[in-house]
């Protein structure tokens, strides 16, 4: 996808996510809160052409060449974008379980699935104001759990992305309040393995 960005469906429905996520979260997130940096991103584009064949991945990883004060708002808005389609494609209920090479490198690198899951939690909890919670692959070939800071991805990092967890309040505020822990406990039940193993399998 390049310029003119639009918003992807939901490969779900909105309440689908119910009892872990709400539909009018669903609805906020979605519709309103990753709308929004679709459109700021093809405003922030409009003057440059020369970006206009550009991907998101390519936005937020090439030296771009754009007038200095632009340059927060594209990466911003085009990091929004990436960030929530990453995280969308990868909600379910229904492939909680971790499967194929994926669960054998888990159980290798972090010892369990319980504790892996108490490590990205963790790691979660301490996002200090808004961010998004990674399991990457590093360049060791390793898995890492990182956070990145507001709508910052870790494709500028050395890393490859193969879940990730919004822990900004938007994503949770309207039924878990300031619960985050409890939020953290039901997005763990979210986790679509079989995306997040092909995902794995590409970037190995
Ligand atoms: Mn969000």
């Amino acid at each position: 996808m390049t310029y003119e960005f639009k918003n992807k469906p939901l490969p779900y429905d909105y309440d689908s996510l119910t009892p872990y996520i709400d539909e009018e979260t669903m609805i906020y997130h979605h519709d309103k809160h990753l709308q929004t940096y679709v459109d700021k991103l093809n405003n922030a584009l409009k003057n440059y052409p020369n970006l206009h064949s550009f991907t998101l991945e390519e936005l937020l990883t090439k030296d771009l060449d754009v007038n200095p004060k632009d340059t927060k708002d594209i990466i911003n808005n085009a990091g929004g974008v990436f960030n929530h389609f990453f995280y969308f494609d990868q909600l379910s209920k229904d492939c909680n379980q971790p499967m194929g090479e994926l669960s054998h490198k888990i159980t290798t690198d972090f010892g369990s699935m319980s504790s892996f899951e108490a490590r990205i939690k963790a790691q979660a909890m301490s996002v200090f104001g808004s961010g998004f919670t990674w399991l990457v692959l590093n360049q060791n070939g390793d898995l890492d759990i990182i956070n990145t800071s507001n709508q910052d991805t870790p494709l500028s990092g050395d890393f490859t992305p193969i879940i990730t967890i919004d822990v900004w309040e938007h994503a949770y505020y309207l039924k878990h309040k300031n619960n985050r822990s409890a939020y953290l406990d039901d997005q763990l039940k979210l986790i679509n393995y079989e995306i997040a193993n092909q995902r794995y399998m590409a970037a190995k």
